[in-house]
Parts: C-alpha cells; structure tokens; sequence
C-alpha cells in the first residue's frame, strides 16, 4: 500500500473507538476463535456442501483429519489446490458427510474480490473477505515476510460496509464500518520497538497491508490466526505498537489502483441511510401502469409474444458522496437475476428526464407529463448511444461493466447531478425477457448495486 495512501476523515474518532473499547493495542485471539487450515489432496474424499443459511453451494477435497474450531463458531478452512480454491466453512459438522450453515469460496488465483462488487464469477461468500485473509498461517510467517493484508475482528462494528467488502453484520453497535483498513504507521520504525520475532513479522504486514476490519468479535479487536500449537505471541505480543500508532485508511482506497470505490443500494450503501436509488419498469402493453413499488423488474421484447410489445426498465441512483471534482475511472452495475435471457441481451441508455418512481409509466415519465415517444423512445426521453449490455445467461449475480460512453455520461453526472436521470434497460425485438430484484426486494444484498470507482 503506497506510504502516502489518503487516510480517512473518521481516522482518529475510530482510534478512540479502539482505545475506549479494546484497550491500547490489538489482541491475539484464544485457540476457540482461530481457525483450523488444511491443505487437500486429489486423493482425500470430495463433498458437495450446500450450505444450511448462506454462501455457495462448494465442492472441495477435505482431508478425514479436519476438525473444525472447538468454538461456537466452528470454522475451518480448506486450500484445495487441485481445484484452485479456498474454501471457508462456518458451523461445521462432520457425522458421515461435512455439513456448514454458512461457506465461502474464492479461487486461487483470482485477485480476491467477492463476485457480489464485480469481482471474478465464482468468488464468493463471508461478506466479500477470502478465507486466506482471514486465517494468517503459521508457516506464512515463519517464512519471514507476509505479502499479503491480514483481518482483524472487531470489538463491534457498524452497520454498514466498504469496499472491499459486500456486506456487513447490523446491529452490533460500533462505529467501524466493515471494510474499513487500519494499518500501522508508515513512520513507525517497527525494528526498534523490541518486538518478538512472530510478532515482528506480522507488525511489518500491519504496517506494509494494514488489516481489513472483517468481523465481529465481541469483546476486543484481535487478529486473524490459523489455529496453530506452535504460535509464540502472548496476549501482549503487540503492546509495544499502541493504537496511536495506527490509522485508517479512506474508506473505499483500493492500494492496488490508487482509486476509490464506492457503492450505492437503496438502505444499503454507502449505509443503510441511502435513499437515492429509484427504479421502475413501463410496459407497452398496460401503458398507463406505474410499477414502483414492484420487487422484480422485466425488461422484454416481447410480452406478450403474439404482439411482440415491450418492456423497459428505468434505474437512477443519486451519486451525492462523489466529490465534484473527481475523475470516474470505472463504473458496474450489479444485479440480482432472477429469470436469465438466450438473448443478445437488453441495452443501457441514459435518461434525459426526471422520471418519477410513481408516476412513470410507457406513457409518461411522471404524472401528468408525456414522454416526447412512449417508452421513452423520444431523443429528449433517452440517449441513443449504448452504454453497455445487459445479457446474462444464468440466474444470479451479474455484472455489466460500463463502456468508455457510460463512463462519460457517469462523469457528466458528477459535474452537474441535476443532468443525473439514470438509465434505461430496453431491447425491442428479443423474445426472451429478463427480470432482476429492484430496489424493493425484501433481501438489500440483492437490491441493484452500482460501483463507481474513482480518483479526486
Ligand atoms: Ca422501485
Ligand atoms: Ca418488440
Ligand atoms: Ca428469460
């Protein structure tokens, strides 16, 4: 991480929060809440775990020796390098088959990031955080250098989440968003603090990564270990780096391109506060039908097919917590689907006018106001330049990566965010619809997600 990464407006009231709730420096944890690490062979036994509450159904090779944690958490971690995975399980049980109420997966050799934020199909699960993240192993550190950033767990945290996390744990009663990465101090000479040597290892990470604040403890900011008997640090193995050492860096910074993330769900993200996401769809074939309030939206070519009439989807997301100024560098739109098209897909285009959620309808963009063409089909209504396609072949996670156009009308909004009026989804002539959770959908994780990434 570059020594001179911006660090967060909040940097100091959440060292306090540390101090006045965890004592003068981070914990290392008891043998319950460390995790048990095995590395699988081809050759061990393959199960298919469908977890009870959460994650991805996972297949991975687990060694017969693997124990979970002796703790109420349970947890353990495989690497299966065969399969090019870690695998993360939570409330594990074994009687003839692995049974976890929660899993993850992230593979090898992917850059990390949860496939919920865009990151590589496949990564998911554990609120965006890779189970190599969140178990530092012992031979790591015997290696003498960690290349990587650690976690930390919190005493608690609050109800929201940054890049480059997905989700967050509510109602723990901290102020720390999860995602939030604290490190220890460029400046600090980490040599001269008669450090052990595990510990001294591990403060470098601290201080070249910084740790992912990544879940909740309970009592005590602590770090993330791999269960291990041969482990060296006392529970004051990191007295000697006080919180006053430490900062946070700007919520959102990703080191590896200088830029910074942000999210925005309707009461979700940036916190659960945000209101700024509206979305609809207009139906030719009822086209004085408003449909704010609907949970799925549908974008169709054809619906009914016997008249090949439309349906379109609008979505606007108010982009207020950018700084006017800032340069968009990147920009994803991340939507649940629910039924998938063998289509060429359906198009995005701006909107040009201020569309209510109620109002909206394929004969009017508000109540009482016409669209220059129904269905928004007027050069006043909407661009005609596509900004990307929205073409996904299987239910679930989907992410459409803006192009260099969406990019600039995303920018626009920025500069002027009276000109923000989000976009349109449409495709006249496919016959295979599409539906994704709107921002109404009962679950926020599944709520339309855009991620801008940029710099100031
Ligand atoms: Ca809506
Ligand atoms: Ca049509
Ligand atoms: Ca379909």
């Amino acid at each position: 991480m570059p020594s001179d990464a911006p660090i967060d407006p909040n940097s100091d009231d959440y060292i306090q929060d540390s101090i006045t709730n965890s004592g003068d420096y981070i914990k290392v944890p008891n043998s319950s809440f460390t995790t048990p690490v095995y590395f699988a062979a081809s050759t061990d036994p393959s199960y298919t775990i469908t977890p009870a509450l959460f994650g991805p159904t996972v297949t991975v090779h687990i060694p017969t020796s693997a124990q979970p944690a002796p703790g109420t958490d349970s947890q353990l971690i495989i690497y299966d390098l065969t399969l090019n995975e870690s695998v993360g399980l939570h409330h594990a049980t074994f009687d003839t088959t692995w049974h976890a109420d929660g899993t993850d997966r992230y593979l090898l050799d992917s850059e990390g990031l949860d496939e919920a934020i865009g990151g590589t199909p496949g990564n998911s699960g554990h609120r965006g955080v890779p189970a190599p993240i969140r178990a530092l192993r012992y031979d790591e550190v015997q290696s003498g250098t960690i290349n990587h950033r650690l976690e930390c767990f919190w005493w608690a945290t609050a109800d929201s989440h940054v890049f480059p996390m997905s989700l967050h744990e509510n109602n723990r009663g901290g102020v720390v968003p999860e995602g939030m990465v604290v490190r220890i101090k460029p400046s600090v000479d980490l040599d001269s603090l008669g450090l052990s040597s595990q510990a001294l290892v591990i403060a470098k990470a601290l201080q070249t990564y910084g740790c992912v604040v990544g879940d909740n403890s309970g009592s005590g900011n602590k770090l993330k270990i791999e269960t291990n008997s041969n482990w060296n640090l006392s529970g004051t193995a990191f007295q000697a780096v006080p919180w006053s050492m430490w900062e946070f860096i700007q919520a959102g910074y990703n080191p590896v391109t200088e830029e910074t993330v942000t999210m925005f769900r309707q009461g979700d993200s940036p916190d659960i506060t945000y209101s700024g996401a509206i979305d609809t769809m207009i139906k030719e074939s009822t086209p004085t039908a408003t449909s704010g309030g609907s949970v799925t939206l549908q974008a169709d070519g054809a619906d009914p097919g016997s008249t090949g009439e439309d349906d379109s989807v609008l979505l606007r997301w108010y982009l207020g917590s950018i700084p006017n100024g800032s340069t968009v560098t990147s920009a994803k739109i991340v939507l649940n689907v629910t039924n998938d098209t063998n289509s060429t897909g359906y198009d995005l285009y701006e909107l040009k006018r201020a569309w209510t959620e109620g109002g909206a309808s394929w004969n009017q963009y508000a109540s009482g106001s016409n669209w220059q063409t129904p269905g928004a089909e007027g050069t006043d209504d909407r661009g005609t330049t596509v900004l990307g396609t929205v073409a996904p072949t299987d239910t679930g996670t989907y992410a459409l990566t803006l192009n260099s156009a969406g990019l600039a009308v995303v920018q626009n909004w920025i500069s002027t965010p009276s000109s923000n009026h989000g976009f349109i989804i449409t495709n006249s002539t496919n016959t295979d619809g599409l539906t994704f959770s709107s921002s109404e959908e009962t679950t926020s994780a599944d709520r339309p997600l855009l991620i801008i990434n940029y710099t100031e």
